[in-house]
């Protein structure tokens, strides 16, 4: 068991290197004891600290590492999620500026924005598509707190799954419009195609992963609630961002949303 002043400090500690634009060292190399059930326990704490010094508050979910393409790239095997704070949300009429952050990577993402509560434990796809208000294109920007962008499971939880900032098509769509298994996805970096993927590459069905989560969160005593976005997980490898860079993801029946860095 580690101490709750342990789990403060490690909250701190991530909350810090964010706020003055630092990396950090892994804690589960320190701390040995640190579970992933700990982990969300520091990951409550951060988002406390986030919402009471950013004057902010949560506007959803997100999932992390749910496609095999991110999942090798990271060396983790297990999906993970995190909390989408309202100060996080990015307009992609505005270019993005990198100066608040460490070393940034950006990767394709679906949004799914509900219209009613989803409660776990026992939450399948079908509800998950039941619960959804609409569907829209997005972009997550990820950035480790962790030196290297090198972490364990325990230790990328507890950063809040390196969330950082998100940028939400304007377009909606029904999950009926769209083929969320077949979608077809194109990534383009400066106008190059950097990664192709397809809707079903995450756990075989957005929703899925969604599914995972309202079950997994029901076991803190979280859940989805209405008026929550929730990014249901990178469906290729992220890219590196660079000032200059413009990024563009395109999805087959859905308008593409780009997005340029200052
Ligand atoms: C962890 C978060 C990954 C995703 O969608 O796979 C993530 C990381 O790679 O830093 O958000």
């Amino acid at each position: 068991m580690m101490k709750t002043d342990t789990l403060d400090q490690i909250a701190y500690a991530l909350f810090l290197a964010e706020r003055d634009v630092y990396e950090v060292t892994k804690f589960a190399e320190r701390y040995p004891e640190l579970t992933v059930e700990t982990a969300y326990d520091i990951q409550d704490k951060l988002i406390e600290l986030k919402c009471k010094h950013e004057q902010t508050s949560i506007s959803g979910l997100k999932l992390g590492l749910t496609s095999k393409a991110k999942q090798q790239m990271m060396g983790v095997h297990e999906p993970t999620y995190g909390v989408l704070l309202a100060n996080m949300a990015v307009n992609a009429q505005h270019p993005i500026t990198l100066k608040s952050l460490i070393h940034p990577k950006i990767e394709p993402e679906i949004a799914f924005v509900f219209k009613q509560d989803l409660v776990g434990p026992v939450v399948t796809v079908a509800h998950v598509l039941t619960a959804t208000a609409y569907v829209a294109p997005a972009m997550e920007i990820i950035d480790s707190r962790y030196l290297n962008f090198h972490f364990t499971l325990p230790d990328v939880i507890a950063d809040n799954s390196s969330s950082s900032r998100y940028i939400v098509g304007s377009q909606k769509y029904a999950v009926n419009e769209v083929d969320l298994v077949n979608m077809g996805c194109i990534f383009t970096q400066n106008d190059e195609m950097i990664a192709t993927s397809t809707a079903g590459s995450v756990m075989g069905h957005p929703a899925r992963a969604i599914a995972w989560m309202a079950n997994k969160l029901i076991a803190r005593g979280q859940h989805i609630r209405a008026g929550d976005i929730v990014l249901s997980g990178a469906l290729t490898g992220s890219a590196t961002m660079h000032a200059g860079d413009s990024f563009t993801v395109s999805f087959d029946g859905m308008e593409s949303l780009s997005v340029q860095v200052e």
